[in-house]
């Protein structure tokens, strides 16, 4: 190799060793390299070289930059890794500390009211199910009896994902799941009866407005049994709207209504006052949850005989529990992370729900 590039070569590399953070390296790259680099400027030069040397040269010339080029984003992952060992070190934390009672932190008012939700229904006999956020169309709609002409499929509550690559962009399509009762469908898909599960966890509809977030929290539930009645759904509903909000006394209305997977279907209202806002107190009704006896079509969709089985489920918005247990007038802090608002209405992590005095109160 001609003198003048083994020089570039050894300074090049000398520079390299003396660049210790992604700046300096990145100088030593242009230099080289960019536009105007020495490298860069050798092969604009290579035109004037004399006819007979310049194949000889051009191919010099040519491993130089291969050679340099591979030297200087070998440098590039040593000092990223370098960098990111330093702040593995500084960052370091002691996970076997002990607790600072002094500094507990605390509960997210969403946490809480899944913590109390848990807590009534645990007492009650249910378990936790949880399943995927992103759902096939088939177990967010089809399964659940909901025609392709219902409005909640409509594309402005129903957030589709583009088709799944390796299945083609014709694969199945895939939703945001807009309730969480595709976890229900593959809860009874999965086990045999008889089930009792709560179903708690995010939900997504194209709606955002100061009581709507696209984002949001539902608990839904489901009982099935040989021969769970609407007295079962009425008596499971109304002990733990009366526990949830602490009033024994509670006045909890059912309501005739329509769901495309229940029938029959009911609303369910607590008495509360519009004009105080006073939950249990008034004469008014606020609607509060959606239940219903499981459509024997849902059940035979999961799998499940509807002449030997039948059952009840429900669904509540976590967010609006929350908001009216607690008096809160806006939905949106929730997801705001203001820590003014956090603490105002934060619960202890020391006092977690419990029901040792059992759900009836
Ligand atoms: C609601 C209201 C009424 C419901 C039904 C089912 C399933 F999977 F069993 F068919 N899951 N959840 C249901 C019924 C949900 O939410 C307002």
């Amino acid at each position: 190799m001609p003198e003048d590039l083994e020089e570039l070569r050894a300074a090049t590399t000398a520079l390299l060793s003396l660049a210790t953070d992604l700046q300096a390296w990145d100088a030593v790259r242009v230099g080289t390299l960019g536009k105007s680099g020495a490298l860069t400027t050798l092969l604009k030069e290579l035109g004037k070289t004399a006819p007979e040397a310049r194949r000889e040269r051009g191919a010099a010339l040519n491993r130089l930059k291969d050679d340099l080029a591979t030297a200087i984003e070998a440098r590039r992952v040593a000092l990223e890794a370098e960098a990111l060992a330093a702040r593995l070190a500084a960052e370091r934390m002691d996970v076997t500390l002990p607790p600072r009672p002094e500094i507990p932190g605390s509960l997210h008012p969403l946490s809480r009211t899944l913590e109390e939700i848990t807590a009534i229904f645990g007492a009650m006999g249910f378990s936790v199910a949880e399943g995927p956020d992103i759902e096939s169309d088939w177990h967010n709609f089809s399964a659940l009896n909901i025609p392709g002409h219902h409005p909640a499929r409509d594309d402005h509550d129903t957030f589709y994902l583009p088709g799944v690559p390796e299945q083609g962009s014709n694969g199945p399509p895939r939703v945001l799941r807009t309730h969480t009762s595709p976890v229900q469908v593959r809860t009874m898909l999965g086990q045999p009866p008889p089930i009792r599960v709560i179903v708690p966890g995010r939900t997504y509809r194209a709606d955002h407005d100061a009581t709507h977030s696209p984002m949001f929290h539902q608990c839904e539930g489901l009982v099935i049994d040989r021969d769970i009645t609407l007295g079962h759904l009425k008596g499971c509903l109304t002990d733990f709207l009366r526990a949830f909000f602490g009033i024994t006394t509670l006045p909890v209305r059912f309501r005739a209504s329509y769901f495309p997977f229940t029938e029959p279907s009911m609303e369910v209202d607590i008495g509360w006052s519009r004009r105080t806002g006073e939950i249990g107190g008034g004469t008014d009704w606020l609607e509060i949850l959606g239940s219903g006896m499981v459509h024997p079509k849902v059940l035979a969709n999961c799998g499940i005989d509807p002449r030997e089985w039948q059952g009840f489920a429900f669904g509540m918005g976590m967010e609006r529990l929350t908001m009216l247990k607690h008096g809160m007038p806006d939905l949106r802090p929730f997801y705001e992370s203001d820590l003014r608002w956090l603490r105002h209405y934060a619960a202890s992590p020391f006092a977690p729900a419990s029901l040792h005095e059992g759900v009836a109160g």
